[in-house]
Parts: structure tokens; C-alpha cells; sequence
């Protein structure tokens, strides 16, 4: 499980903007914990999340998680490259699993994928990334991890906010306290959302009255597909494909084609977008050789060590999804391997 969690998990199940960099100077300390749970209690119930959630979630903390903090301040260690990452997690093994899981699905992932108009191996590879195909959601509960981060001054504001959102779908009646648990830092059940993108996304497609992301593939499924389709999936694009780009290419992009500035950091370390026709005339080819596609499509170049990467739109919502290069590569290639 810890090398699934090597694998899948620790790079995927946060969301890049919580994956702070670890600040070197020590933040002033806060109130003390109790003190500082009092006040949370009340502004949780200005809020209007019911006294009965806000009291048995809350008993459920009595000091912040050493584990969670230990976690958390090891983040940054464990970034691998896109290279790496993409050569463990694309085995043989894991395009065998994908299949089976796919296999096993088949039905209930072609209703979803006609539901959300996308494609349904994207689907599994996003649910085999998250969660190793639902198998590893994580263990942490989730108002105790939250409560943790939330007290940690480096990043409060947001992880208060997710804790926020946690109550709020307690107090709904989605899950139960026992039952809401995921990753060290929020992310929850099998698509590994954060609250706040529960809250946005999450889908009852089996409409039992619950959007059970835990164990309901229904809802897992749709909540991904969901998720994809809220932010500007394009039916019918791909996400995008590996290209060969020679040294002499290479410095000529380098040259003439500039970075994008705004976004996560993964989006600011692709390149703008442009047309298919201009990465042509550049000199970047299909890895055999032959030349691109004519379509009428801009595209920005993913780099790796060795490996590069004209994306489309889509890949934005991959990005969108978990920013991280080697994410959204690994998702997009997996997902060919399954077929279209
Ligand atoms: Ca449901």
C-alpha cells in the first residue's frame, strides 16, 4: 500500500495550490488548540451548520494530527520528475489492472461517459491515478486532517475553508463522520476531492439521496466526469500526444515561443498555446517521425527530461483536476492505452 501510495496517491491526492512550499522561517504561533477549536465551533455555527455536526465532528479532535503535520512538512522531498513519474505509474501491470477495472465497469461507465459526453477510459485513468481504481482512498479521517492544516498557520485560510465545507456536507447527510475519511490533506474518497470541490462537483448518479464518492461507483464515476465537464472539457478533442523535438528544435522554441505567466506552477511552466501549423513549421514531429496532424488547433509544449508534449484544451482540465505535469501526462496516457 505505501508503494501504491508512492505510486498514486502522495502526488496526486493535493491539490497544487495546497502544496505549499515549506516556509523555512517558523510562523508566529497561533491560540492555543483549545482556544482556537472554541472559536471555530462558533463560526461554524454562524454558518449555519447545524450544533449536533459541529459538536460530534469536533469531539473527534482534541489536539492537531503529529502525523499530518509530519506529512505535510515533507511534501516538497517527493517531487518527481514528469519522466519518472510517468515510467513508474505506466506499467504493463497498471494498463492490465485499468483494463480489468474498465472491463468490470463497462456498462456503468458507458452510461456516465454519454451522460458527460467524454470519454469513459478518461474516466478510469483519472479514477486509477486518484485512488489505484478505488483501492486506495486513504485512511486519515478527513475533520481531523482538516482541523490540523487549518491550525497550522502556513496555509489556515484555505484548509479553514475546506474544513468548512467538510461540515457542511456532514451536516447534508452525504456520509457520516466514521465514514469521511481520505488522503493526510482533505482529499477525499475515491476521485480524492477536496471538500470545496465536492461541494462543486460531487454527483448522486444512482440517486439514492446521497453523493456517496466513497464506495458508490455511480457517483464516483459521474463526479469525475462531472468535474471534467464543469471546467471546459471539448467532446470529441484528444488531450493531446507525445512529439519528437530535436536539441536544434528544441532551442529554436526556447527562442521564439514564450511561457505562459499565469496559473498553478504547472501551468506556468508550459508554453503558450499555438497553432499545430506553427509547432510544424518549428520543426516538432510525431515520435516516428511522420509530421503532425492538420487540424486547425493551437497546442502548448509539455517538456520532460527526455519526453515531450503537445497539449491541447483538455489537458487543461486534467490540469485543472490535479496541476502537476507528470499527473495529467500519466492520465492522458493511460487513457490511450485503453482505447478510445
Ligand atoms: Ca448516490
Amino acid at each position: 500500500m505505501f508503494l501504491t501510495c508512492v505510486l498514486a496517491i502522495c502526488l496526486a491526492a493535493v491539490p497544487v495550490d495546497l502544496r505549499g512550499r515549506q516556509d523555512p522561517v517558523a510562523a508566529p504561533a497561533g491560540p492555543p488548540f483549545d482556544q482556537w477549536l472554541a472559536e471555530l465551533r462558533a463560526e461554524a455555527r454562524a454558518k449555519g451548520i447545524s450544533e449536533a455536526t459541529v459538536e460530534a465532528a469536533l469531539a473527534t479532535v482534541d489536539a492537531p494530527n503529529t502525523v499530518v503535520v509530519a506529512r505535510d512538512r515533507a511534501q516538497p522531498e517527493r517531487v518527481q520528475t514528469l519522466d519518472g513519474y510517468v515510467a513508474r505509474w505506466l506499467t504493463a501491470r497498471t494498463v492490465r489492472t485499468a483494463r480489468e477495472f474498465a472491463a468490470k465497469h463497462r456498462t456503468l461507465l458507458r452510461r456516465v461517459a454519454a451522460a458527460y459526453d467524454l470519454p469513459a477510459p478518461m474516466l478510469v485513468s483519472v479514477w486509477g491515478l486518484e485512488s489505484n481504481f478505488g483501492r486506495f482512498t486513504g485512511t486519515y479521517p478527513t475533520v481531523a486532517a482538516l482541523a490540523t492544516l487549518a491550525y497550522d498557520p502556513r496555509r489556515s485560510s484555505l484548509f479553514r475553508r475546506e474544513l468548512f465545507d467538510a461540515l457542511t456536507i456532514l451536516d447534508r447527510g452525504h456520509i457520516t463522520l466514521d465514514e469521511m475519511k481520505g488522503s493526510w490533506a482533505g482529499a477525499m474518497g475515491q476521485p480524492q476531492f477536496m471538500p470545496s470541490s465536492y461541494l462543486r462537483y460531487a454527483v448522486d448518479f444512482d440517486k439514492d439521496g446521497r453523493a456517496d464518492i466513497w464506495t458508490t461507483e455511480a457517483d464516483v464515476f459521474a463526479s469525475i466526469a462531472n468535474y471534467l465537464q464543469a471546467v471546459g472539457w471539448e467532446s470529441g478533442e484528444r488531450w493531446g500526444r507525445e512529439v519528437r523535438v530535436t536539441r536544434a528544435v528544441m532551442d529554436r522554441i526556447d527562442r521564439d515561443v514564450p511561457m505562459r505567466t499565469a496559473g498553478c506552477q504547472a501551468l506556468r511552466q508550459m508554453t503558450v498555446a499555438r497553432p499545430l501549423a506553427e509547432w510544424a513549421t518549428l520543426g516538432v514531429r510525431l515520435t516516428d517521425g511522420r509530421a503532425l496532424p492538420k487540424a486547425a488547433m493551437t497546442a502548448s509544449l509539455v517538456r520532460g527530461d527526455q519526453r515531450h508534449f503537445l497539449v491541447y484544451r483538455n489537458y487543461l482540465t486534467i490540469l485543472d483536476y490535479n496541476c502537476s505535469h507528470a499527473y495529467a501526462v500519466a492520465v492522458g496516457l493511460l487513457a490511450d492505452r485503453l482505447g478510445p
